[in-house]
């Protein structure tokens, strides 16, 4: 018959291989679905991750962030405001053409009135919006594969490639003499 004691020890040798077990099992759901060093497309995207944190844009002013899906940054808010209704033309330009997203304008309410998917392989995405009053309006940069810096740069008037009269066409500032 065994005394309390080595009862007890018996108890303990089976409860540490227990956590052993569990510690174990732990290490090996990390690693297989990534839990350390895994990271949320908006861990890191800050305030401007929503709406009630968008970050201001004068218009007919290029503005520059960065966008990283992988890194954690996927979204960026920006907010600019017209003095009167009608057609505003909004470029985004990304460094990297092959980025994957979606680019979207909403009203104060946060209302979507226009979007577009980009296009990977085109560095320039343009949205031309009309503008129902003087207001507040957003803008919602959002990728859904891969990182770019971007610049974004509000007009007023319609743009497009057939010559309108708003929008901007990316300068080429490397072309040789
Ligand atoms: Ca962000």
């Amino acid at each position: 018959m065994m005394r309390n004691f080595e009862v007890l020890a018996m108890m303990t040798v089976r409860l540490r291989r227990f956590r052993t077990l569990l510690f174990c099992l732990a290490i090996g759901f990390c690693s297989g679905v990534g839990c350390e060093g895994s990271v949320g497309p908006e861990d890191r995207s800050g305030a401007d991750s929503s709406r009630g944190g968008a970050q201001a844009m004068p218009i007919e002013t290029p503005v520059t962030d960065a966008l990283n899906y992988e890194g954690g940054d996927a979204t960026d808010w920006k907010i600019f405001e017209v003095s009167q209704s009608g057609p505003v033309t909004v470029d985004v330009f990304f460094d990297t053409d092959y980025v994957e997203g979606v680019i979207t304008v909403h009203d104060q309410y946060g209302t979507e009135l226009a979007s577009r998917t980009r296009t990977p392989g085109q560095q320039q995405d343009q949205i031309v919006v009309n503008l129902p009053e003087a207001s507040s309006y957003y803008v919602r940069i959002h990728l859904t594969a891969y990182y770019s810096t971007y610049s974004i740069v509000v007009t007023p008037g319609e743009g497009g490639s057939a010559g309108g009269t708003g929008g901007i066409a990316r300068p080429v500032l490397d072309e040789p003499l």
